[in-house]
């Protein structure tokens, strides 16, 4: 595999694997602040990134590179409340979407069209991502901290649809 293009890929692994801990961060505080919708959310979150760096291990090694599996920071206990979260959320969507466009870059200039196939889908979930992201981040600030609306805005998403789906495995 080409060393470029490996070196990009076990960075990105490294990033989904901070991303996991980083939604698993935010479920365990939204559990304990009764925020049951919210917690759902991110714990469903984190399993689908680790889903996503599961996914760039076995890509790797079947490739013949070899997959570093990184040590990971402790992410933060608390945080202010549930529009901080999102826009915490956000802004980290954007960095790895940022990653992702690197390594498409790294790609291209290597001339590894079979990793940049495999990349695509990972293009393709960063925008619904940030969609998502976005559209979270937009219900919060028409509510403005109102405490009955944020009761509302959780329990909604408690039974959303919105909610990831349950990666079933890396081959998935
Ligand atoms: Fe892996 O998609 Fe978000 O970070």
């Amino acid at each position: 595999m080409n060393k470029r293009v490996e070196l990009a890929l076990n960075d990105q692994i490294e990033k989904e694997a901070s991303s996991s801990q980083y939604y698993l961060a935010m479920a365990s505080w939204a559990e304990n602040n009764g925020l049951n919708g919210t917690a759902k959310f991110m714990y469903l979150h984190s399993d689908e990134e680790r889903f996503h760096m599961l996914k760039l291990i076995k890509f790797v090694n079947e490739r013949g590179g070899t997959a570093i599996v990184p040590a990971v920071g402790q992410p933060a206990i608390n945080f202010e409340n549930l529009e901080t979260v999102f826009t915490l959320l956000l802004k980290h969507e954007i960095k790895v979407t940022e990653s992702i466009n690197n390594l498409v870059d790294v790609c291209l200039q290597e001339k590894d069209f079979s990793t940049h196939n495999f990349v695509q889908w990972y293009v393709s979930e960063q925008l619904e991502e940030e969609a998502l992201a976005r559209m979270f981040l937009d219900k919060l600030r028409l509510i403005d901290g109102d405490k009955g609306g944020m009761y509302m805005f959780d329990r909604d998403l408690e039974n959303s649809a919105m909610q990831p789906t349950n990666p079933s495995g890396p081959t998935a």
